[in-house]
């Protein structure tokens, strides 16, 4: 790049111009996570001015390389999002992304379906807005580097590598909870998500086989890039560990093409649109449907 000839460069500059974004505000690198500090949501609304209704945002002066649609699975977390919107929402503007925060809250009281929030959130933001790029983030996970772009790329992107609550490493090198990033192509290409996954754990590794049984590989930030956050908390009421997360793990590559995005149905019982995000409740119906 250094060595470009006179017109090369030219031509670099005028094509840098058409398509990025150049602005003053650049990723800073490490940042402070603190919990014990609390936070509300009027000033996360005064220090985000640009964020439109309903988490809208996108660079004023340029065009965004990436439309990006967050979807965050959710149920009375509402302490929490209250962290990820104070903390997200300059990190996501500084990354310069045309993005959109959603919400996806389960209603009712059966068992929590994090898959299937997922699964609704991607048909939701895409009824909205032409989102190309798509990343699911639990509510409880900040980054600590906000040089970990929430963007996609070629491969499916594993964005929280590096967990305080692991010991700021991979627990497993199949891991691929708490965020991840998949383009509309990648999320298409396998079926989306599972939607039978209720309560605690193994929807995770079902998307990672997914991905493997489509020939995708997981792409990463470093360890040090991928640190993040997570909030403590106790374990939800109505999401105990699924006993049949291991029997159905085994068998993604059997049910993958009967389960997912074409089979996916649910009915949205409330939209709202608040400064800093747009939280959509959804009946999910239950495991015997
Ligand atoms: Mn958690």
């Amino acid at each position: 790049m250094y060595f470009f000839k006179p017109l090369q460069r030219i031509v670099w500059v005028f094509w840098n111009l058409q398509t990025h974004c150049l602005s003053w505000s650049f990723p800073v690198g490490a940042l402070n996570v603190e919990f014990s500090r609390p936070v509300n949501l009027e000033e996360a609304k005064r220090i985000n001015p640009e964020v439109r209704e309903g988490g809208r945002y996108a660079p004023e002066d340029c065009k965004a390389l990436q439309k990006v649609a967050i979807i965050i699975p959710f149920r009375n977390r509402d302490e929490h999002l209250k962290y990820w919107l104070y903390y997200l929402h300059p990190i996501l503007q500084r990354q310069q992304l045309d993005y959109g925060v959603y919400v996806i809250n389960q209603g009712g009281e059966e068992t929590f379906n994090r898959a299937k929030l997922l699964n609704i959130g991607f048909k939701e933001a895409l009824k909205e807005y032409d989102y190309g790029c798509f990343v699911f983030s639990d509510v409880d996970l900040i980054p600590m580097d906000d040089r970990n772009i929430y963007k996609c790329y070629s491969q499916p992107r594993h964005l929280s590598v590096s967990m305080d609550k692991f010991g700021f490493r991979l627990p497993y090198n199949q891991y691929f909870g708490g965020v991840s990033a998949l383009s509309k192509e990648q999320f298409v290409k396998i079926n989306g998500f599972p939607n039978n996954y209720w309560g605690w754990g193994g929807e995770d590794d079902d998307i990672y086989n997914r991905l493997y049984f489509k020939g995708m590989r997981i792409s990463r930030p470093d360890a040090v890039i991928g640190k993040c956050r997570m909030i403590r908390h106790s374990r939800d009421h109505n999401n105990e560990p699924n006993p049949q997360r291991f029997d159905r793990i085994a068998r993604t590559r059997e049910t993958m093409n009967s389960d997912g995005l074409n089979t996916l149905s649910y009915k949205v019982l409330k939209t709202e649109k608040y400064p800093l995000y747009t939280k959509i409740t959804v009946d999910v119906g239950s495991p015997k449907n």
